[in-house]
């Protein structure tokens, strides 16, 4: 039966169904299927199905990669309500848009991606001083900082990821909280997350999790 779940969730999601999706889901769980073997079974599998997709160049598009991580990020959310003890939360990050940028889209992917991989986002949103990415993240003691900008002069400029690796130096931080860049720039130019200061990066918001656990894992192992 779980099969079957998989089979048309996964038509739904590549369809860009997100009722179709969630309706799945919701009969399954009726059916008698856990919350957790659809978070864990069929809703992340269906995530890496995508990332498999895009590095392999397969037919995929921006609305079913969108569509990929919202659904997924709407699914995990009302199916952690109904788990039997509530999930590990793998890790925290703080994620917002350079300031001076003020490009949404590519942020929210990466979030609904995050979310459903377990881990605990907070969106800062647009145009985000990097001053209030430290403070965040020192207040909700999250290992990452996750910062998008889409313009040259974002990525690039002084106020953006620049400034926050300045912060993280001057405040004694930067073994407690990495810095993890994306965005257009970051892709056309794949050495410049170094220059910017960045300890990571990465092209999509299907792979972002990848380097954001990485990056958790190295805080949580060595940062202290
Ligand atoms: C849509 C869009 C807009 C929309 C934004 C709507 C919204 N709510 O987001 C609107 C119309 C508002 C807009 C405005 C502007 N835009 Co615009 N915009 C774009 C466009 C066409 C697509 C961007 C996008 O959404 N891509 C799709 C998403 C899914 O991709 P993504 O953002 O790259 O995100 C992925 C990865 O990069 C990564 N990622 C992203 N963030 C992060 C963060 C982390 C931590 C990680 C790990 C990964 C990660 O994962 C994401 C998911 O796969 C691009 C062109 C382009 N091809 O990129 C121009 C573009 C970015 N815009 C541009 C410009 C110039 C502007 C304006 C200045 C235009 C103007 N004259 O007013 C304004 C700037 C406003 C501002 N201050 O920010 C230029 C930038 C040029 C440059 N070299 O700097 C571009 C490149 C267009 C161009 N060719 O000239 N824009």
């Amino acid at each position: 039966m779980l099969d079957d779940v998989i089979k048309a969730y996964n038509e739904a999601v590549l369809d860009t169904d997100r009722a179709g999706a969630l309706q799945v889901v919701s009969d399954a769980v009726i059916q008698g299927i856990s919350p957790e073997d659809i978070v864990f079974k069929v809703v992340i599998p269906g995530l890496d199905l995508m990332v498999k997709a895009i590095s392999e160049g397969f037919d995929t598009n921006l609305a079913q990669h969108f569509m990929t991580s919202q659904i997924a990020a709407d699914v995990t959310e009302k199916m952690l309500v109904l788990f039997k003890a509530p999930p590990q939360i793998r890790g925290r990050v703080v994620i917002g848009t350079a300031a001076g940028d003020l490009h949404t889209l590519g942020k929210r992917i990466v979030i609904g991606c995050l979310k459903a991989q377990m881990i605990d986002v907070t969106d800062l949103g647009v145009n985000v001083p990097a001053e209030k990415f430290v403070n965040e993240a020192v207040a909700r003691d999250a290992q990452v900082i996750g910062v998008s900008a889409m313009m040259v002069h974002t990525a690039r400029g002084e106020n953006g990821a620049v400034k926050v690796r300045k912060l993280l130096k001057e405040q004694g931080l930067e073994h407690k909280i990495k810095l993890v860049v994306g965005g257009a720039p970051f892709r056309f130019d794949t050495g410049l997350y170094k220059v910017v200061g960045a300890d990571a990066w990465a092209e999509n918001g299907v792979s972002a999790y990848k380097a954001i656990i990485d990056c958790i894992q190295e805080v949580k192992q060595y940062g202290h």
